[in-house]
């Protein structure tokens, strides 16, 4: 008997896929088009079990909607730029570019010796000059559009990478990469006019049903919409006013002091002329130094007088103005009127700095007294002490307090985001090149077109330090005047990596493509991508930039799209005794071995059995055992059947041969269901049942002679091919083939079931006297009450047990039994 030996049908299938172009795919507008995508990888140097399980959830659906009629684009290339290349390099004495590409050619040949049925020849690299360049090139059509600005800003700073990290890459005040605290720093850099587009952002979230609920309300907390009031408050003796952002308006009455950020224009102004500059500087430098972490971390409220007074607008209250720590210059108007009562930050600050308290929110047991209070009463309620408005509710207070207020010019209604502009300047090495010239005559200007792309150089040493070489490099560096031809500077700040993986995906539907960065024919045919297949760490950065992203290529004129994802479905981690696969934890299983020991089919299989997409994957030896003995059985069965002549498609039987039939009727029937949903654990739980019962039939003797029974039995074993190809395709081709097809799997259309040979025929109906089952029999599935009745009265054991007894009753329970009661 021939052994299943994967290494070797593995290698067949996948030369035979390559030689006859299997997975090449063009426009056909003659077929509906689905294109799927997986997050493309950060060529990192090796597959690990994360890859594995979400390009093996992938290619599944790819396969599966090609084998259903779809013209299906399934691209795969790399995230190729970033720091790990940089510090790779520094640590083994190499260059950025060949670490990466030769983890490319690594990763690839891992790809496919995995079999995924990607279309190779749109395989891209974002560090490629090819694909950059046009990036360059929306760079500078954003630039004109007023879409892109340079400023300075006081940016998070990574010491350790030494770059800028956004405001996304900064998690829990810690560097996203590395993990270092980040600090603060002000620096020049450029930034994308994401806010332009904010509201469109919030709005289309509404227009996403194929996305994780999750991931919207991330996304929309991320932007983060506030309703509220934007209030002047006069500055007593100036002719001035601090504006402040407020989302409760209705307790300006109860507003004692001000608290400004220290990066507010006006701190040190005030603090001057009221004699308190030493101090108040003092307390900016300090904070200066604190991070974002720190200062929005509760316990360290702090702050310092300015010396200056405000007005409050509603009462005329002198109110001091302080600077306090944890107020953020760049959220709202970088100013808070403080109400102690009904804000807690603003109450532990009060408490602190002995400052006044007034009560004008009160609850349904009514007023505490402000001597009562140990914490703020922050929910909403009544108004007091608010003159006119005393009685209102706070909801009704938000709108007519600003109304009022927008009456004598202090104040408007207003929304606040959340959100700001994405800063993409990083001062590395390994990026796109900001395709910029600083011009001492002409100011900063724009690379001309013709001469894109600004190619980094690779005769770069990295500095052992950190930080990035290209400042040094003068003859990079040194160039012309697109203006005026004079001596020139390049800009030196390479783009942030998520700029490359914001069009990614509309760039495959056209690699080779050198007129543009998009095809417009291409594009439009393939754009969106249908299904969208990722990690949930990706719910808020990569996720919000491309769709940011596409919607500015739109505005260009370079898609018609408004979303590039239609569908998104987010894959669970790969974990390993309860933990995450992580070299520190000493529990990573390394795909190679894997498929070294089991092949590619059995670890795509058990990765899509092993748990529900969305949920983390357990990693277990005995389960992928498992994985590899079912295909084991597959195998044999196949093989077995492959003996025995076609024959005809079998009719209708009745028996075990009629139970076979319905079995792998239902099963054609669930696995579609099943993978229709991404099930493809209980697709797989149902492939199985289906193997037992096929090996059942086969080891039968009593069905040895039936006429039937070959082409029963092929049908199953066929059926169970077919349904299993998506998901381990090799096995499934060789065993198709070995049945005597000729085409490939991918190219069979995918089965549909017979509704009559899913009808039941007979069902096994118990008798019983008194609860006590005493028989059984099969009977015709469509038996009424009466018929069931009268077969249990008929049976010979039963009637042995009854004797002379008299019936009192007989419950029928429809298709499953019968109760005597004597
Ligand atoms: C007065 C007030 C009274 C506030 C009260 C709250 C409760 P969201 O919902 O996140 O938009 N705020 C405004 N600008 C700020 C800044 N730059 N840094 C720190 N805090 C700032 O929060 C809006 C509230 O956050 C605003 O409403 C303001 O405090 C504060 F009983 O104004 B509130
Ligand atoms: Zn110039």
């Amino acid at each position: 008997e021939e052994r299943y030996n994967p290494a070797e049908v593995e290698a067949r299938w996948q030369g035979r896929w390559s030689e006859s172009r299997l997975f090449d795919v063009d426009e056909d507008p003659a077929k509906p088009k689905y294109y799927l995508l997986e997050m493309f990888p950060y060529p990192s140097g090796r597959i690990h079990m994360g890859h594995m399980r979400v390009y093996s959830i992938g290619d599944a659906l790819a396969r599966l909607k090609r084998m259903r009629g779809f013209n299906v684009l399934h691209p795969m290339g790399w995230d190729a730029f970033g720091m790990p290349a940089e510090n790779a390099a520094i640590a083994h004495h190499t260059h950025p570019a060949k670490w990466t590409y030769e983890n490319i050619a690594y990763m690839r040949g891992q790809l496919k010796k995995l079999g995924f049925s990607y279309d190779w020849r749109r395989e891209l690299a974002t560090c490629d000059p090819s694909y950059y360049r046009w990036e360059q090139l929306v760079f500078i059509k954003m630039w004109e559009k007023g879409l892109v600005y340079r400023k300075k800003s006081l940016v998070n700073w990574c010491a350790k990478c030494q770059t800028v990290l956004a405001n996304e890459q900064v998690e829990d005040g810690k560097c996203w990469r590395c993990d270092s605290e980040a600090q603060k720093k002000q620096m020049h850099g450029y930034f994308f006019r994401i806010t332009d587009y904010v509201q469109e952002l919030l709005d289309h979230t509404e227009k996403l049903p194929g996305w994780p609920e999750r991931v919207l309300t991330m996304q929309r907390n991320w932007i983060g919409k506030s309703h509220g009031a934007e209030i002047d408050f006069p500055i007593e003796g100036r002719d001035e006013a601090v504006k402040v952002f407020t989302t409760r308006a209705d307790t300006i009455f109860g507003a004692t002091f001000m608290s400004l950020a220290p990066e507010h224009p006006m701190a040190l102004e005030l603090a001057a002329a009221a004699g308190r500059e030493a101090q108040v500087k003092d307390f900016i430098d300090r904070v200066g130094r604190q991070s974002f972490a720190d200062r929005a971390d509760d316990k360290q409220k702090e702050g310092v007088f300015t010396g200056a007074y405000c007005l409050n607008p509603v009462n005329g209250r002198r109110m001091p103005v302080y600077v306090a720590n944890f107020v953020l210059m760049d959220y709202g108007a970088g100013a808070v009127m403080a109400v102690p009562t009904h804000d807690q930050r603003d109450f532990e600050f009060a408490k602190q700095y002995g400052l006044e308290l007034v009560e004008v929110i009160v609850g349904p047991d009514g007023p505490q007294g402000v001597e009562n209070m140990e914490r703020a009463f922050t929910d909403y309620g009544r108004l007091v002490g608010s003159g006119q408005f005393d009685g209102m509710t706070s909801d009704e207070a938000k709108r007519a307090i600003p109304q009022w207020l927008a009456e004598q010019g202090l104040g408007k209604l207003t929304v606040n985001y959340r959100l700001r502009d994405w800063g993409i300047s990083r001062q590395r090495y390994w990026g796109a090149p900001i395709p910029m010239i600083h011009c001492d005559k002409c100011g900063l200007v724009p690379a001309r077109v013709e001469d894109l792309p600004v190619v980094l150089p690779l005769d770069a040493q990295l500095p052992a330090t950190g930080g990035s070489p290209l400042p040094l490099l003068e003859g990079w560096v040194n160039t012309t005047c697109p203006c005026c031809q004079g001596p020139a500077r390049r800009e030196t700040d390479t783009m942030d990596t998520f700029v490359e993986s914001s069009w990614y995906f509309a760039r495959y539907a056209c690699p080779d493509y050198v007129d543009g960065p998009l095809d417009p024919a291409r594009v439009d045919y393939w754009m969106p991508v249908d299904q969208y297949v990722g990690g949930i760490e990706h719910a808020v950065l990569h996720l919000l930039y491309s769709r940011f992203f596409v919607k500015v290529l739109r505005d260009l004129g370079m898609l018609k799209v408004d979303e590039p994802f239609l569908n998104l479905l987010t894959q669970g981690m790969v974990i390993k005794d309860g933990a995450k696969m992580s070299k520190s934890k000493g529990n990573v299983v390394d795909p190679d071995d894997m498929v070294a020991r089991y092949g590619a089919d059995t670890v795509r299989l058990f990765s899509l059995f092993a748990a529900p997409p969305e949920r983390d994957l357990e990693w277990s030896d005995q389960g992928v055992e498992g994985a590899h003995r079912f295909l084991g059985r597959l195998w044999r069965l196949g093989l077995a059947v492959a003996e025995t002549p076609a024959g005809e498609r079998p009719g209708p039987c009745d028996g075990p041969l009629g139970e076979l039939r319905r079995k792998a009727h239902e099963t054609i029937k669930k696995v579609t269901e099943d993978t229709d949903r991404f099930q493809f654990n209980t697709a797989i739980a149902a492939l199985m049942e289906l193997i037992n019962q096929i090996s059942l039939v086969e080891q039968d003797a009593a069905l040895a002679d039936d006429p039937r029974r070959a082409a029963v039995l092929r049908e199953a074993v066929e059926a169970a091919v077919v349904l299993i190809s998506p998901m381990a395709p090799h096995i499934a081709d060789e065993l198709w083939s070995r049945l005597g097809h000729a085409e490939f799997l991918l190219n069979v259309a995918w089965p549909v079931y017979d509704e009559a040979a899913l009808v039941v025929a007979e069902k096994e109906v118990v008798f019983q006297i008194n609860g006590k089952v005493r028989g059984k029999r099969m009977l015709p599935a469509q038996s009424d009450d009466e018929a069931l009745k009268q077969a249990a009265l008929a049976d010979p054991k039963v009637r042995k047990f009854l004797g002379e007894a008299v019936v009192k009753k007989v419950i029928v329970v429809q298709g499953r039994l019968v109760n005597i009661v004597i």
